[in-house]
């Protein structure tokens, strides 16, 4: 009797083990390499900041309250035959009056940090420092006090695309040099108001969709479409703001205040079709350097762009005929004051693509940024699809660029600022589809800090709820809460990814076999029945 219960043990052990051992994936059907998609359990190290991002256009509404000044996100949006539907961000989410609510729902998920940004037409509604919108600087004290009085810290990004419209006007925005100086002073303000509360800034979120949806294709707001010239003099005009940012808070905020300033770049990953080819692995680099590297590159790097960029450009702008490149030279001065001045690196990412190396250039007119960077990059039909079209969850994508990132940038500290997935716009609480890229996205994070040695200290999930997704509108649900948009009140319910967020953000990761320890309980549950009943029989 005694050696059958033995054998029953081991027997019931070997299942536990196995069963722990064999390898689980998320997307069982698509990603389902053992090597690189089972889910690796494991922790981030002690001290991971886990966050959820918003930015101030797609959620505060309260478009012309209390003083705050037109962006050209209002005027876009207004003028009708842009949005989807032609919504608006006038009320959003209401959260200019509902901060309380957004921070209680923070707390409830176990949050310590929160991303936003500053409306800057709010604080100054000309954009310029003459003219200080009081009311506009209490809310955002008004908001960050909630913050951390419920141990939130803020991280706080000073441009989500909504520039003051009256800077639009007067000098065409990022397209004039003017430019510099006031984002300076806004950004001055802002280090002075807020920075002895805040001590993570980040001066820009996405430059690459300013530049290119904003200024090249025109589908964003200001909607100049201006190819293949005005985006490099928009990203030109972004860096030296970005660098000026960075040392009006060196000289004079760091030592006291002591935070950090980064900026947030946009990239998906672009993996190399096959490997093994050199130029699948040179085209993968191009793609990245034409994405990422165009800003990385002189911020982070050496102060003037990546080489492939000048010399592509270069040459590509002689054969449309251009005296000299579509691309803008930085002075030998202006290197010296733009290179490094990110003192760490916040990266938005949401998808991947294959890429190939292209046969030939295409040096035909109207140039374009695609044009130059002439990547073919495609998506398989077979990957997840998600509530937008540009959105196809891959998740080992973000463990190669985190991993590119820390490569290129020599180790720098760096934040996903941005990860998440939209449904369509309907009412769904039990949102699988966004547990499962969270899931998988996260995991993948882990291994690149685990087991790649990436300097990734910390995510934020987009988004904390539903909100304003620009040229799509309302359509489109990032949120882990719904929200009823057609409710005065902006109710928030939250969705079942905000309990499955707020549990791994408790563990701090993937708890050890945590179906593996329910079958040894099981196991060992079994056997005491068994043995009081083996004693109960002798
Ligand atoms: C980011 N694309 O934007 C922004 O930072 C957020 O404001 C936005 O809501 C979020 O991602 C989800 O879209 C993107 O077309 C917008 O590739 C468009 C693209 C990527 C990012």
């Amino acid at each position: 009797m005694a050696s059958l219960l033995a054998k029953t043990l081991c027997f019931i052990l070997l299942l536990a083990v196995s069963s722990a051992s064999d390898p689980e994936f998320v997307y069982d059907d698509v990603f389902n390499d053992p090597e690189r998609d089972a889910l690796y359990y494991d922790t981030f190290p002690e001290g991971f900041i886990w966050s959820s991002a918003t930015s101030a256009y797609q959620i505060e509404g309260a478009w012309n309250e209390d003083g705050k000044g037109p962006s050209i996100w209002d005027t876009w949006t207004h003028e009708g035959g842009n949005v989807h539907n032609d919504e608006t961000g006038d009320v959003a989410c209401d959260s200019y009056h509902k901060y309380k609510e957004d921070v209680a729902m923070m707390k409830n998920l176990g949050l310590k940090y929160y991303r936003f940004s500053i409306a800057w037409s709010r604080v100054l509604p000309n954009g310029t420092i003459d003219n200080i919108n009081e009311l506009g600087i209490q809310y955002y004290n008004n908001l960050i006090d909630e913050l951390i009085a419920n141990g939130i810290q803020p991280m706080v990004t000073l441009y989500h695309w909504d520039l003051p419209q009256a800077l639009h006007d007067s000098y065409g925005g990022w397209m004039s040099e003017d430019i510099v100086e006031d984002f300076a002073n806004y950004a001055s303000l802002c280090f002075e108001r807020f920075g002895d509360r805040v001590k993570f800034w980040l001066t820009f979120n996405e430059p690459w969709i300013i530049s290119l949806l904003g200024y090249e294709s025109g589908v964003f707001a200001p909607g100049v479409q201006e190819s293949g010239t005005t985006p490099y003099i928009v990203t030109h005009n972004l860096i030296k703001s970005h660098a000026r940012a960075w040392h009006i808070y060196d000289e004079e905020y760091r030592s006291t205040q002591e935070g950090e300033v980064g900026i947030t770049l946009n990239s998906d990953w672009n993996e190399p079709h096959n490997r093994s080819n050199p130029d699948h692995v040179a085209a993968s680099d191009q793609a990245m350097q034409f994405n990422l590297g165009w800003f990385a590159h002189p911020i982070y790097k050496n102060g003037d762009y990546p080489e492939i960029m000048k010399t592509r450009i270069a040459n590509i702008s002689a054969q449309q005929g251009y005296p000299k490149s579509r691309l803008p030279e930085f002075t030998e001065e202006e290197k010296a004051y733009i290179a490094k001045t990110g003192d760490f690196f916040g990266l938005n990412h949401y998808s991947s693509n294959y890429v190939v190396n292209a046969d030939s250039v295409d040096y035909s007119t109207p140039p374009s940024w695609g044009k130059d960077a002439n990547i073919p990059t495609w998506k398989e039909e077979e990957w997840p699809s998600s509530g937008s079209d540009w959105l196809k969850p891959v998740p080992w994508g973000i463990r190669q660029i985190l991993i590119w990132i820390d490569k290129e940038y020599d180790g720098i500290e760096s934040y996903v600022t941005e990860n998440g997935v939209s449904t369509k716009d309907v009412f769904e609480l039990n949102d699988e589809s966004r547990i499962k890229f969270y899931k998988s996205y996260i995991n993948e994070v882990l291994k690149a800090v685990k087991i790649d040695g990436a300097n990734c200290r910390g995510y934020a999930a987009w988004s904390l709820m539903d909100n304003f997704e620009w040229g799509a509108g309302y359509s489109e649900r990032f949120g882990m809460h719904y929200v009823d948009f057609t409710d005065d009140d902006r109710p928030r319910q939250p969705k079942n990814s905000a309990l499955f967020y707020s549990s791994l953000v408790k563990d701090n990761g993937y708890v050890v076999g945590s179906s593996c320890v329910a079958v040894i309980s099981t196991s060992l549950l079994l056997l005491t029945l068994f043995s009081s009943l083996f004693r109960s029989l002798c």
